[in-house]
């Protein structure tokens, strides 16, 4: 077991009724960056996602396609889900879907438990649901239809009408855990990140808390509640579970105390779920609190939130196909500040993996790979005297190391790797001052080259292991060619302490090629 400290991170579960698109790849991309810098830094890491099944949205999607709503999931996880970790490179430890067995049985056991401890009514419920939030809706979070829906009301997220639905539910006491929740969002002012969604959070508390219809009648694609097997459990409840049943809730005490409590990472359109009813969830049951919920900003394309709905979703795919799996997780992570909103485009993409990608990062490995491998046979140099510039350099890699690991603690990726950038910069400009090739053609300045060059690897070396979490494909070439040993098994928190080979190889290629066609059409 890794020495260092838990870190458990999840990924909200995504909705099987459609393929995905980059909004759900950003958060899956987001989530990784961060295990991956853990993993690297030796903390006890584990990665989460998975897929949410049940709920009449899947049910309503699945019989317009004629078929039952499992076969439906199996296939929409089996075709497009599962493979989206594969297009964007996750390394998550579990995969969770709320079909599982160990899910329901988990769900059945936490809702008895709030049952006997007497959380749980029946009552009436009346109330407009929107099926695409599932969700009910309170009148301030309806706006007026356009077009086919003139005149209606509808959904503020979807522009859809909403249902006006009547049942017989059992609900959860959440008014009872409002002045809980406040009290932890003012002792833990970091429980919900950023801040304008804690603020967000903490006001729609303040309005007052209402309790929880958490079951439903009038269909039967969900958990079935353990005590009135006529209910389903609703799907938000069911699914906020994931988090717990997937590490051995009720069954595995050892596995589920080694890695809860959860750094939650989510939208910001599902903030409110995981920062208020999933902890008061977690307090009726007598369980610690997330450590963290951060809600992330969205992805808009042409200034609007991308969504399938609205037609202007884009596959990840389309985007790995062109630039790959490695610049479409830079991309992300470094264009857009991470917490708010960001807008897609390919010319930002194309003119970003020009500049940054190939003629940065790229073309600095190449080059100082090619200068050691023609001046030195491929023999790393021993560096002789330091000047200041050499100085310079190892001093740019202790700083942008600790402020990129400082930036990652407070979920600050895109900073994270500005201030690495920093180091690519400083590296180039090195190389440009110092001249090494006007150094290589005089036959005294033999020990001045070789400090040059062991001073650029040395850095080279550095970025290699700093930009693995980010870019790992492209960071393991690299590896092979200069270092010793597994790449991943260097400490990203000391990443100037890396040992390279003693030769260095030369690659094969360019890390980043240049692209042909660096515009399809959106
Ligand atoms: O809400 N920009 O699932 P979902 C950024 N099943 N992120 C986006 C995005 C965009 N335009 N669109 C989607 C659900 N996302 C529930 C969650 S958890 C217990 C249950 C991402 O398939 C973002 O992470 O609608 C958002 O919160 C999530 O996809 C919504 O996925």
């Amino acid at each position: 077991m890794p020495a260092g400290d838990s870190f458990f991170i999840a990924t909200p579960i995504f909705y099987v009724n459609d393929v995905p698109h980059i909004g759900h790849a950003y958060t899956e991309v987001a989530a990784d960056v961060l295990a991956r810098w853990h993993r690297q830094r030796g903390d006890d890491t584990w990665l989460l996602t998975g897929t949410d099944e049940h709920g009449q949205k899947i049910l309503r999607t699945a019989t317009s396609h004629d078929v039952t709503p499992q076969a439906w999931a199996d296939k929409l996880v089996t075709e497009s889900w599962k493979p989206l970790l594969e297009t964007v490179d996750i390394s998550n430890d579990d995969f969770i879907r709320t079909t599982d067995e160990r899910h329901e049985k988990g769900v059945q056991r936490f809702l008895q438990k709030l049952h006997d401890d007497g959380y749980i009514y029946q009552g009436e419920f009346e109330g407009f649901y929107c099926v695409g939030c599932e969700e009910y809706k309170q009148p301030g979070d309806l706006v007026d239809g356009t077009g086919a829906f003139e005149g209606e009301q509808v959904c503020a997220i979807h522009s859809k009408p909403v249902e006006l639905l009547k049942e017989s539910n059992y609900f959860f006491r959440m008014s009872d855990f409002e002045q809980r929740l406040l009290d932890l969002y003012e002792s833990q002012p970091d429980f919900v990140q950023p801040e304008n969604v804690r603020n967000e959070i903490v006001q729609f508390v303040k309005q007052g808390l209402r309790d929880l219809s958490i079951s439903r009648q009038t269909f039967d694609w969900g958990v079935k509640v353990p005590w009135d097997e006529e209910h389903v459990v609703y799907v938000w409840f069911d699914a906020l579970l994931n988090y717990v049943t997937a590490i051995g809730y009720g069954v595995d005490d050892e596995q589920f105390d080694r890695r809860w409590p959860a750094v939650q990472l989510v939208g910001k359109d599902i903030a409110r779920f995981h920062a208020v009813i999933w902890p008061a969830m977690l307090m009726a049951a007598g369980l610690p609190v997330p450590k963290a919920v951060f809600g992330h900003g969205w992805l808009l394309v042409g200034g609007e939130k991308m969504s399938k709905s609205k037609l202007t979703g884009i596959a990840p795919q389309q985007i790995t196909d062109v630039f790959g799996a490695d610049a479409f997780r830079y991309y992300f992570m470094r264009a857009i500040t991470f917490g708010q909103d960001g807008n897609f485009s390919w010319e930002d993409i194309s003119a970003r993996y020009q500049a940054e990608l190939a003629n940065g990062f790229g073309n600095l490995a190449s080059r100082v790979i090619a200068m050691i491998t023609r001046y030195f046979d491929g023999t790393v140099p021993v560096a002789g005297e330091l000047t200041s510039a050499d100085l310079a350099v190892r001093e740019t890699e202790l700083r942008v190391t600790a402020a990129a690991d400082a930036a990652m603690d407070r979920f600050a990726i895109n900073e994270a790797l500005s201030s690495i950038w920093e180091l690519v910069d400083v590296l180039n400009g090195y190389i440009t001052e110092q001249e090494p090739w006007a150094l290589a053609k005089k036959d005294d300045q033999r020990e001045r080259l070789a400090t040059v060059l062991a001073t650029a690897l040395r850095g080279l070396g550095t970025l290699t292991v700093l930009l693995s979490p980010f870019m790992p494909t492209a960071t393991r070439t690299l590896w092979e060619a200069i270092g010793q040993g597994e790449l991943t098994s260097q400490p990203v928190d000391r990443a100037a302490e890396w040992s390279s080979a003693p030769t260095v190889q030369p690659l094969a290629a360019g890390l980043f090629p240049r692209i042909e066609q660096p515009e399809p059409a959106a």
